[in-house]
């Protein structure tokens, strides 16, 4: 039956956005700077438990002194023709985040569409939605001052930020979280006390990764790891696309191709290499499967709004979806990877979780299919609730699948689709884009955004995924997106060949380099991604962050910044709006290929890196360059993070922080690094200093601190022995401009 609409339906809303309260019930601070905002009639029920928040926001006990800039945000709520919405007026600030989306980095002027969509290419609404939904956005003032708004909503909204900031929700009425803050920085780590960290990753899943769909067989599978390595291309994971199963059903491994998953993984561990799997959620809908047979047991699936149980057409020809609001089924699904881990995979792909469905509704299943409900404490509810969340579901369940398949090691998980928050469970990639220069040059605005939107750990498909890529595009694409914090060179089944070599050795020469400054620079990432688990600050971090009150960094979208240290400048940027001073290009090579991205350090840096590697088993921290750029009062610092690189030792102390501080005086530079906490002891290093000047780094010779047979220091010019004694102490040494590399002078070098 139609529902006609009434007048009142079409006057309350413009009564209510006329109202002076805008709409607005129940406010609360949740914590400093954290405000809530309820809409009149607000039925929590619809909403609650959120998936966003890692706690339910309730008002905070203690009082806040309310600044003027908190509070200065006045959402303005409204309702019509069954959508809701929530208008926020927000100056002259820039915008960003958002999650996954084809726009420039500033989303000033753009808009998109909350709903987790199957779209290769991003061709679908120009990629105005994708993968996954972020219902956030982060706005920064002229002044450098910044501000969050959380939209606390999992229901198909438009996000547009044309003018002032709107959420235009299908679902019931929602409310907003506002965080108001004196810098970007301050916002991103008071959104991941709100929504939650990515806990640390292996160090493995920070080296370089191979994928194709597919790689098979098996024997393939293991040519492509002796070719990795003979090639002496570091690379750390090799992947496995759907056809390792047996007919496209999850959890099994095709007689055919892979008789011998164990085997398999064992030959790739004997080359040091990890492997991941790919796992969807559609489980073929076919008697005598056992995850079938299961799941129907247990009536486990997703059922229509008949009462049947739904079944939707993907890989494997007609599936069935596991309901993941419910605890039982994730239980069940968690322990689906109890024998599949056993063969020996080390990660898990969860892929086509949006979820897509090749036949149907949008791509997708039908928005009145019913989720049963349970996990939290979600209530029953239609797909149209839950539909932005079935893949964070499913990856949470994931991981805590291999989590307890593998109790002393951590998980690593890879998802294509995922939810404000969902960085709690997976990791995630951009999804199919194409070989194009424009796709590639897009991946660095889309990165950002999805970092500032809460998910540090993201990548583009390198080379990218459909389409030919050519040599060019190759060696460009590889040379500038090497330094995303996820690194995959990936290609879709109908292309060519897309490893390192498979071009002419210039391209595989190129490609190397690109690769093993990834492992020169491990370091640097690992401390980053330390960091990004602990504070949720994104470890590929946009220009502005450097300095947010430099207007002229606000839109750049070509180079980017890893960590506060590291700028990368890509080959291509056309005009790149740089920092204005104190940042010193160097290089990593003796030669320049052309391709490789410029890097420049900060002034005021100390950037420890370490040789090349060809995996992160090999990977030891034993000798260290120190890049340093010292500031004008001679002064640079850098900080550095080590663990056991898997397992959780480090949560019982078992790492090591080092402070990394050099004082360049009157001609003598010193530098010291100190553990300041952890108790891991590595023992003696090596380590010398790389002094970047505007032209080239300047290596000193090596030093060597043991610890045990330091001499004490013998003159005030003598460097100060330290914990561990790791430091380098160089005298009377020059700076000549024409030479990239030149032995310094040096006494007093501890032996
Ligand atoms: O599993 C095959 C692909 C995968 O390689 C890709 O990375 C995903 O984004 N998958 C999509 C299924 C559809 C490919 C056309």
């Amino acid at each position: 039956m139609r529902t006609c609409i009434s007048v009142s339906a079409i006057l309350l809303p413009l009564l209510v956005a006329c109202s002076p309260d805008g709409g607005v019930g129940r406010t609360y601070t949740a914590q400093q700077g954290v405000t809530v905002y309820e809409p009149h009639g607000y039925d929590a029920s619809q909403h609650s438990p959120s998936p966003i928040f890692i706690e339910e926001l309730k008002p905070s006990a203690q009082e806040f002194e309310v600044s003027e800039k908190t509070g200065g945000l006045r959402p303005r709520f409204s309702s019509a023709f069954g959508k809701n919405t929530v208008s926020i007026e927000v100056g002259d600030a820039d915008l960003y985040g958002g999650g996954e989306v084809r726009s420039d980095l500033r989303r000033n002027g753009d808009s998109q569409i909350l709903w987790n969509t199957d779209n290769p290419t991003g061709l679908l609404d120009n990629g105005k939605r994708m993968y996954q939904s972020h219902p956030w956005l982060l706005g920064v003032r002229k002044d450098g001052s910044a501000f969050g708004i959380i939209a606390d909503n999992t229901w198909k909204t438009v996000l547009s930020a044309k003018g002032r900031v709107k959420f235009r929700s299908e679902g019931p009425a929602f409310r907003v979280v506002i965080i108001e803050k004196d810098s970007p920085q301050e916002v991103m780590v008071a959104l991941a006390e709100l929504t939650g960290k990515m806990e640390l990753p292996p160090l493995w899943a920070l080296g370089y990764q191979q994928c194709r769909f597919s790689y098979y067989p098996q024997e393939r599978v293991m040519g492509l790891a002796d070719t990795l390595r003979s090639h002496r291309i570091p690379c750390d994971v090799i992947w496995m696309d759907i056809h390792y199963m047996d007919s496209y059903k999850i959890f099994t491994f095709s007689p055919e191709h892979f008789p011998d998953p164990k085997g398999l993984n064992d030959y790739l561990h004997a080359l040091n290499f990890k492997s991941v799997y790919m796992i969807d959620p559609g489980v073929k809908a076919e008697e005598g499967y056992f995850v079938n047979d299961e799941g129907m047991a247990g009536d486990y699936f997703i059922r229509d709004a008949d009462g049947n149980v739904y079944g939707g057409k993907v890989w494997p020809g007609e599936c069935h979806f596991p309901d993941f609001t419910r605890p039982d089924v994730c239980s069940w699904w968690a322990g689906l990877y109890k024998d599949f881990m056993a063969t020996g995979a080390d990660g898990i792909w969860n892929d086509m979780n949006e979820p897509s469905v090749f036949v149907g509704f949008g791509g997708t299943m039908p928005d009145d299919n019913v989720h049963k409900g349970g996990v939290n404490g979600l209530p029953e509810g239609e797909h149209r609730r839950y539909h932005n969340i079935y893949g964070y579901l499913m990856v949470k369940a994931s991981r805590e699948g291999i989590m307890a398949a593998n109790p002393d090691k951590r998980p690593f998980v890879l998802s294509r689709s995922n939810f404000l928050g969902g960085q709690r469970f997976a990791a995630s990639w951009t999804g199919d884009n194409y070989s194009d220069y424009s796709q590639m040059k897009e991946a660095v605005p889309m990165s950002l955004n999805i970092g500032l939107s809460g998910q540090p750990f993201i990548g583009p498909d390198l080379g990218g995924f459909m389409r030919d890529c050519t040599p060019d595009l190759m060696r460009h694409w590889m040379a500038s997106g090497i330094f995303f914090p996820f690194a995959r060179n990936h290609a879709s089944v109908e292309t060519i060949q897309q490893e390192p070599w498979a071009f002419d050795p210039e391209t595989e020469d190129i490609c190397r380099t690109a690769i093993e400054r990834r492992y020169k620079l491990l370091p640097y990432y690992y401390t980053l991604f330390e960091e990004a688990s602990r504070t949720g600050i994104p470890v590929m971090r946009p220009l502005f962050w450097h300095n947010p009150k430099d207007l002229s960094l606000r839109g750049e979208q070509q180079a980017y910044l890893i960590g506060n240290d590291l700028l990368v400048i890509p080959r291509w940027s056309e005009s790149p709006v740089l920092p204005k001073e104190g940042w010193n290009r160097f290089s990593l090579e003796e030669e320049d290929d052309g391709y490789q991205s410029y890097l420049a350090l900060r002034q005021g840096a100390a950037l420890p890196i370490t040789g090349v590697f060809q995996n992160t088993v090999e990977y030891h921290t034993d000798s260290l360059t120190i890049l340093v750029n010292p500031d004008s009062n001679g002064r640079a610092q850098g900080y550095m993070y080590e663990d056991e690189g898997d397992g959780y030792a480090y949560r019982d102390g078992i790492f090591a922080r080092y402070s990394i501080e050099v004082q360049n005086a009157e001609g003598t530079v010193n530098l010291k690094m100190n553990r300041v906490e952890g108790k891991l002891d590595k023992g003696p290093r090596f380590i010398r200093m790389g002094y970047v000047c505007d032209d080239g780094v300047i290596y000193s010779q090596w030093a060597r601190g043991d610890g045990v047979s330091m001499p004490e220091p013998k003159s005030s010019k003598t460097a100060i022995a330290a914990e561990n004694l790791e430091f380098v102490y160089l005298e009377n040494w020059s700076i000549s401009k024409k030479q990239t590399k030149m032995e310094l002078i040096m006494s007093n070098i501890v032996k």
